[in-house]
């Protein structure tokens, strides 16, 4: 049993929309120096200890583990879907190959390892309700490296024992960092820009419907995984489905505008529209909840609350 000051933890793309705050509360569960924050990018605002690091540099991520005897890797270093479809090939570099260097660092290592998996997974045949075992035929290059990141996850547990883990994240939401390069990026930049400047207008149309969760939720979700006995989790150990809530553009507007009548909100939809039609509504995360007990907390109108008062 490990105890847990003996977690030692390193976060790859620890600057993004999670690793903000996934990097708060493993600090607060298992103490500041215990979690080594690392990105591609500068140190910026994160708290130390914090490294330079790029997962495509083998050398440096085996440094890294070994000088700070790391027992568990939560890889968030990747290239989202919009930004994805824009330069293929980095997204493919970062979300497989820097996944693999993870991975076959961590046969070497001994190391645990959580990597998001994403509804991307999806396509357009898994609407409206995308169940676990719905076929994924992706018709992103995003979603094919989610897709293939799940199944080398599963192979390095089958084959190699590595102790790899993942979520299909909906589109996540939370007011600490803004979401870039993503296709869900609209249901927080809406909060964001109202707040600030009374208006905004959707990428999408009103009609677009997709799944999402609070970034509270999905942080619990995370945790509740990766302290799951083994023997409980199946072979979708790299990919659950897991639901928050489900709303369309003119469902979010319609709640915000029940609170600031004043808001004004326009729908102009650009290159993003085809990748969210080419996902699903909504979730079936029957496994979850089954195998590691996941059940979520907020729906549409306490994350709306919750979102505005973060943005006030
Ligand atoms: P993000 O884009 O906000 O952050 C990614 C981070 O990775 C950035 O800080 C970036 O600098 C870093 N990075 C990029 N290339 C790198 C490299 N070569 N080496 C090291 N770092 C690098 O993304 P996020 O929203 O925090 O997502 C984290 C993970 O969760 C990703 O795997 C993403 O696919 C998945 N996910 C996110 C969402 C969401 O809504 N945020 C939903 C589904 C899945
Ligand atoms: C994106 O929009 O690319 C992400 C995701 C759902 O994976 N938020």
């Amino acid at each position: 049993m490990v105890e847990p000051s003996d977690h030692r933890i390193l976060v790859t793309g620890a600057r993004g929309q999670i690793g903000s705050d996934l990097v708060t509360r493993l600090r607060e569960l298992y103490g500041q120096d215990s979690v080594i924050a690392s990105d591609v990018q500068g140190q910026g605002d994160v708290p130390s200890p914090f490294l330079h690091l790029d997962v495509l540099d083998q050398l440096g991520l085996h440094q890294a583990i070994s000088e700070h005897s790391i027992t568990t890797i939560y890889n968030l270093a990747a290239i989202l879907s919009a930004h994805g479809e824009k330069d293929p090939d980095l997204c493919e570099r970062v979300n497989l190959g820097g996944l693999q260097n993870v991975l076959d660092a961590s046969r070497e290592y001994g190391c645990r390892v959580f990597s998001p998996s994403s509804i991307a997974v999806f396509g357009p045949d898994s609407r409206p309700v995308a169940k676990q075992e719905t076929p994924l035929n992706p018709t992103t290059k995003y979603g094919f490296t989610k897709k293939e990141g799940e199944k080398m996850m599963l192979k390095y547990w089958e084959d190699y024992g590595v102790d790899a883990r993942g979520i299909r994240y909906p589109g996540l939401l939370s007011w600490k960092t803004l979401p870039t390069g993503g296709t869900t990026d609209f249901a927080v930049e809406v909060f964001s820009k109202i707040q600030a400047e009374g208006e905004y207008t959707f990428f999408v149309r009103e009609d677009t419907k997709l799944p999402m969760m609070m970034m509270e939720d999905a942080i619990r979700a995370t945790l509740l995984l990766m302290e799951a006995p083994g023997h409980s989790l199946s072979r979708w150990r790299s990919g659950y489905n897991v639901r928050g809530m489900t709303f369309s553009a003119a469902e979010l507007a319609d709640a915000i505008k029940r609170r600031i009548p004043s808001a004004e909100m326009r729908y102009v939809p650009d290159s993003r529209q085809k990748i969210a039609d080419s996902w699903p509504q909504d979730l079936d995360d029957s496994f979850a909840r089954l195998e590691w007990g996941w059940k979520s907390t907020y729906d549409l109108e306490s994350m709306v609350v919750a979102m505005l008062e973060g943005f006030a």
